[in-house]
């Protein structure tokens, strides 16, 4: 599709030979509408699951983390879930320690399974539980550590893609295994993490959410009080996580929501520019995208190229909740944000 047609006469040779091509040859790669060469994908937890365990014998925790990196079928082996966006799913050991690092990828990442393991970002141990959300925003340093007695398995999300398309990664290890942790546990929780109410004496407005942990217990509280809303007829009951200072999005490049699909909610049909990957919390349904269904389950992950018609449908027998993450930040920072109906 993007491959030029050769037209080899005298006066293409002499240019293709010097590193030149008329437009006339690659036109149609201003497509008329985003054509994006990822494709929707779904990656079934019965499989993440069973990957996951196998991962704990198979490969040791050392330098790198025990990251499965989900690689997009239609994106040629690049690092890529989608167009700007990687998914992984991690896994730590009880008495593991990833080694500390950071890098100019923001990261993000969701608990599965497991409670009470931690990632120190900046010097603030963050203690993970199922259902929170925690950020590692760019170019924080950050180790993971198991304390407990029971495996943890999370979601993470960074903009590697994005990082890397505009030549712009960078990453450092830590001459310690552990980068020091000297800042009170969960310390920016109890300063940020009272929603609306941010608090007036601190100056520092880093480009990122001060707050890096988001429990799951405010987020099941703000969807159970707005479950009797209208809610969005294309997401349902849907919120962001925000920067408590700001409003806006948790990072410059990643946003983050949640959204509550009640018993029997079906909704309608759209596509949006700006890619997004999806992880089932809870509950079961079905999205259509681009024409082809994806029935989901607790547990799995599925990758939504931009411009691809989606739609979603709870089609359990309990509430769905879908977690997910999106370059929009980026999209609509540049002005390229454009929504369709179906
Ligand atoms: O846990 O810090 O999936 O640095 C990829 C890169 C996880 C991490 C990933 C990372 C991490
Ligand atoms: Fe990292």
């Amino acid at each position: 599709m993007n491959a030029p047609t050769k037209t080899e006469d005298a006066f293409h040779e002499l240019i293709h030979r010097n590193h030149m091509w008329g437009l006339w040859e690659i036109a149609s790669q201003m497509t008329p509408q985003p054509r994006p060469e990822a494709v929707p994908h779904q990656w079934k937890w019965a499989l993440l699951e069973e990957v996951a365990r196998q991962s704990a014998t198979a490969v040791p925790v050392g330098d790198e983390r025990r990251a499965m990196q989900l690689f997009n079928p239609g994106l040629n082996g690049q690092w890529a879930t989608t167009n700007t966006l990687i998914a992984a799913v991690q896994v730590l050991l009880p008495g593991e320690v990833a080694r500390a690092h950071r890098h100019s990828p923001a990261a993000i990442r969701f608990i599965i399974s497991g409670n009470g393991a931690y990632t120190a970002v900046e010097g603030e141990k963050v203690i993970m539980r199922e259902g929170d959300l925690v950020l590692t925003p760019s170019w924080q340093w950050h180790d993971h550590g198991n304390e407990t007695s029971e495996t943890v398995v999370w979601m993470d999300g960074l903009d590697v893609p994005l990082t890397k398309a505009l030549n712009c990664i960078f990453f450092e290890m830590h001459r310690n295994q552990k980068a020091d942790h000297g800042k009170p546990v969960n310390g920016s929780k109890a300063l940020y993490g009272h929603g609306h109410l941010a608090p007036t004496w601190v100056k520092e407005r880093p480009r990122f959410s001060p707050l890096m942990l988001y429990s799951f217990e405010q987020t099941m509280d703000a969807l159970n009080a707005l479950r009797s809303s209208e809610g969005s007829p294309y997401d349902g009951i849907s919120l962001e996580y925000t920067n408590p200072q700001t409003g806006g999005p948790v990072t410059p490049t990643i946003a983050c929501r949640v959204q509550l699909l009640r018993k029997g909610e079906k909704l309608k049909a759209r596509r949006v520019t700006g890619s997004s990957v999806f992880h089932v919390v809870r509950g079961k349904g079905r999205t259509v995208i681009d024409g082809k269904p994806f029935d989901w389950a607790k547990g799995d992950i599925i990758a939504l190229p931009s411009w691809a018609p989606h739609a979603h449908e709870n089609t359990g027998a309990e509430d769905a909740i879908l977690f997910s993450i999106s370059d929009r930040p980026v999209i609509e920072a540049l002005g390229f944000y454009r929504e369709e109906l179906a």
